[in-house]
This record gives structure tokens, C-alpha cells and sequence, in this order.
């Protein structure tokens, strides 16, 4: 057993669901009657851009409802404490890592609490809502998005999170249905390169067989429980 130095943990929605953040595929994981698969698409944003928008506000005025819950908490209090390497790659865009302490973290498909210009590239942190399509002050187009990627886009640090799997000891995945690539390939990156895997979830996921150990679960439950 390889000294354990370095840990990459991967989460998804279902580490914010007990913080009352909404899922994406689990039951009644539709978002105002939408797949996310549909409104969230540099199309969708061109062809209906008020829908996408309020997708993306409400779900950004949505955040000041939520708190960070027990897992959120025990993965920042593991990063405050753990002497090795630790990276945290979420895949959600909330901002409940953060307010839980968290700071070896890094959002892989973007923030809510994030606006990207789609002229400039310039990025500035945004509260209120986008909609109907705000100026961007560095170059005052009109043409500021979510800073969401969207599919089809490539997403944020994938150089740093295939440096972290190379590198790591274990892969620990919290609260992710591996429907979504890159993300749910991550497992069997870690595994090639030696890693032991550990996928911490409400229920069976896509990817589980890829894990050597599962255990089925809360997130609230079953994180404090790994971190300790
Ligand atoms: C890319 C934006 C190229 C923000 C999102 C065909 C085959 C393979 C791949 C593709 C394909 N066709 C297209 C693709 C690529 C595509 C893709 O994977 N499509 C899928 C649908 C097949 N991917 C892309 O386009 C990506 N880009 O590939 O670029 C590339 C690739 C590599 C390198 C360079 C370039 C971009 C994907 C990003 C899309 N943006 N979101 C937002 O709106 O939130 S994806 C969206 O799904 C969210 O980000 C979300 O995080 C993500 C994954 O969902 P989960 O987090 O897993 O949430 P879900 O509801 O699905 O599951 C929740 C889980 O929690 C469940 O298992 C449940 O049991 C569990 N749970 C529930 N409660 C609890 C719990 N667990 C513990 N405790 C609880 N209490
Ligand atoms: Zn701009």
C-alpha cells in the first residue's frame, strides 16, 4: 500500500442536495421542467437567452437560501489539516465548498457567483442577475454570460486536475452520478496511475464499477465519517 500523500476528491450535486441544492438526474431532477442538457448549451444561450439566463439567476439568488452542510464542512476542515497533497474538483457551481472553508478547490464546470464576457473573455464577480444582458466594464459590450461550462465547452484546470490524478494515492468521488465526461472519467485515470479509489454516494453510480470500494450513502453521513 503506497504511503498515502496524495488525495484528489471529486464531488457533485449530491454533496450540496442535503443543503437543499436541487440535483440534476435524480427524481424530479428536471430544473423548472428543463434538462439541464438543454438549457445548458452555448445554442440554448443563443436561441432562448432568457431562458438560459434565468436558469442561471435563479439558481445564483437561490444560493443566498443554502448552507454549507456537514460534508462541505469535513472536506474543509480535511484541507485544513492534511500535511500531503489534497485537491477538491467540483463539479458544481455552487458556492458551499467555499463558505465551508474550503480552499484547495477548484470548479471545473464554473460558479454561479462568476459572470464571463463573452466579447473580452473578462470575468468579474457577479451577485444580482444577468439577465437581459449586462455591460462588461472592461469592454463595455453588452455581452456578459454565465461563467458556466456549458456542453460542448472544454472544462476550466483540466491541466492541473490530470497532473493531481497522476499524482494521486486515492481518488475519493462524493455525490456524483458519472453521467458527465470528463468528470466521470477521472476514476479510471486515478486507477492507472495507482491510485485506490473510494466513491462516497446516495446510490449506485454509472462509474461504480471502476471504484474498488463503494459505500452507499448521505454525503452528511458518510463524509465526516471518511474524514475522521
Ligand atoms: C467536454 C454546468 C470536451 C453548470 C454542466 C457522449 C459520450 C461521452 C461524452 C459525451 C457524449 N456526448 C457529449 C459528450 C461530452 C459531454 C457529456 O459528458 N455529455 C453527457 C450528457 C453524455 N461533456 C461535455 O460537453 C463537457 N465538455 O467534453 O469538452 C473535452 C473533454 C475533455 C477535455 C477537454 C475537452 C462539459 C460538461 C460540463 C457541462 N456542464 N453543468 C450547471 O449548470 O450546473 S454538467 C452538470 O452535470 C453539472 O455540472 C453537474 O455537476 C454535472 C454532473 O451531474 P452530477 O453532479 O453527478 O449530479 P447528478 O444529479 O447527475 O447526480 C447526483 C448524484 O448524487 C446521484 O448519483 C445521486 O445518487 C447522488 N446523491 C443525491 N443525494 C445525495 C447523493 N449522494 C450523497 N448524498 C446525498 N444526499
Ligand atoms: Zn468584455
Amino acid at each position: 500500500m503506497r504511503e498515502l500523500r496524495n488525495i484528489v476528491v471529486l464531488t457533485g450535486a449530491g454533496i450540496s442536495a442535503e443543503s437543499g441544492v436541487a440535483t440534476f438526474r435524480g427524481p424530479g431532477g428536471l430544473w423548472e421542467g428543463h434538462r439541464v442538457e438543454d438549457v445548458c448549451t452555448p445554442e440554448a444561450l443563443a436561441r432562448d437567452p432568457e431562458t438560459v439566463h434565468r436558469f442561471y439567476d435563479e439558481r445564483r439568488a437561490g444560493l443566498a437560501t443554502v448552507e454549507p452542510n456537514a460534508a462541505h464542512h469535513a472536506l474543509a476542515r480535511l484541507d485544513a489539516e492534511w500535511r500531503g497533497e489534497l485537491l477538491i474538483v467540483t463539479q458544481n457551481v455552487d458556492d458551499l465548498h467555499e463558505r465551508a472553508g474550503a480552499k484547495r478547490l477548484l470548479h471545473m464546470h464554473g460558479e454561479l457567483r462568476s459572470a464571463l464576457c463573452a466579447n473580452c473573455g473578462g470575468r468579474r464577480h457577479w451577485q444580482g442577475a444577468l439577465a437581459p444582458g449586462r455591460d462588461c466594464d472592461a469592454c463595455g459590450e453588452a455581452m456578459l454570460r454565465p461563467d458556466i461550462v456549458f456542453f460542448g465547452e472544454i472544462p476550466y484546470h483540466m491541466e492541473r486536475i490530470e497532473h493531481a490524478l497522476a499524482d494521486a494515492d486515492l481518488f475519493v468521488s462524493i455525490g456524483t452520478s458519472g453521467a458527465v465526461y470528463p468528470a466521470a472519467g477521472f476514476v479510471q485515470s486515478a486507477r492507472r496511475h495507482g491510485a485506490d479509489t473510494l466513491e462516497l454516494n446516495l446510490e449506485p453510480s454509472g462509474g461504480s464499477i471502476f471504484f474498488a470500494e463503494s459505500r452507499m450513502g448521505p454525503a452528511g453521513v458518510l463524509v465526516p465519517e471518511w474524514v475522521e
